[in-house]
């Protein structure tokens, strides 16, 4: 088994360095749902041999619509690493990427070390701040396409992300309305609600799923909700901007 996925996890790795997509995992070998976290977790080593350095995890699918949409019946989760940070008002280099999309999120800091399963009472003890998030996902493979298990190994299409200002633990994300869009056109509305009711559940799934696969979630990591709307393309010259209401604009120019 290790043989395989760590074979899968190069394919990966390569795809991502070199910016060209790659065909499925799963056309080249048969794959399982715990393989394909196995080839996640060999593909993201790959990238902290080189020196990169994991910041935090994203939650993915969950939105019920999103899961019913794969036909899943639970979320998945990939990893954040530093160099995947865009700044605010900052510059995305489009060559690192195949073909992105971005979505708006709500990111949450880890005030500390989790070690054991919490409620959604307890999950704002477990942060220092909140804020507005854009994540970028850019799926290895050719056409945006793939099985869940592939989509899982390809660290679940993460590949960038930008952090707004953050906020107070106990400020209310339970029902912000949030818009993104590009070169002042709004391409997408939704609201905080859309993920898991609450984002704050999506913390609480976090840990459920870090524990699960054996994932430390340790002080000062960033935990990207899920997105709130679906995800937007994101072409040459674009400036991509995402409204969060109380909680700030975030924006960024794709070169
Ligand atoms: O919600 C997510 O971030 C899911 C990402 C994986 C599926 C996709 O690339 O759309
Ligand atoms: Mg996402």
């Amino acid at each position: 088994m290790e043989k395989k996925t760590k074979k899968l996890s190069i394919i990966l790795d390569n795809a991502a360095r070199d910016s060209k997509p790659t065909i499925q995992v799963s056309t080249i070998e048969k794959i399982s749902l715990n393989e394909s976290y196995i080839i996640q977790a060999e593909s993201i080593n790959l990238r902290l041999a080189r020196g990169e350095k994991l910041t935090g995890l994203k939650m993915g699918f969950t939105s019920k619509a999103k899961m019913e949409q794969m036909g899943v019946h639970d979320m998945i989760w990939g990893r954040l690493t530093n160099t995947m940070e865009i700044q605010d008002k900052g510059i995305m280099n489009l060559d690192k990427f195949i073909h992105p999309r971005a979505e708006p999120e709500i990111a949450f800091l880890l005030k500390k070390n989790i070690n054991s399963t919490i409620t959604i009472e307890e999950a704002e003890s477990c942060i220092s701040g909140l804020a507005s998030a854009i994540e970028i996902i850019d799926s290895r493979y050719k056409n945006f396409k793939f099985s869940l298990e592939d989509v899982i190994a390809d660290n679940c299409s993460s590949s960038g992300y930008v952090i707004g200002e953050w906020h107070a633990p106990n400020t209310d994300i339970s029902n912000v309305g949030i818009t993104i869009g590009a070169n002042g056109k709004i391409e997408a509305s939704g609201n905080s609600n859309a993920i898991l009711g609450n984002p704050l559940q999506s913390l609480v799934e976090a840990v459920r799923l870090s524990l699960k696969y054996g994932q430390e979630l340790k002080k000062g990591m960033i935990i990207l909700a899920g997105a709130a709307t679906s995800a937007i393309a994101i072409n040459p010259g674009d400036t991509i901007e995402a409204n969060f209401g109380s909680l700030g604009n975030l924006s960024f120019n794709a070169k």
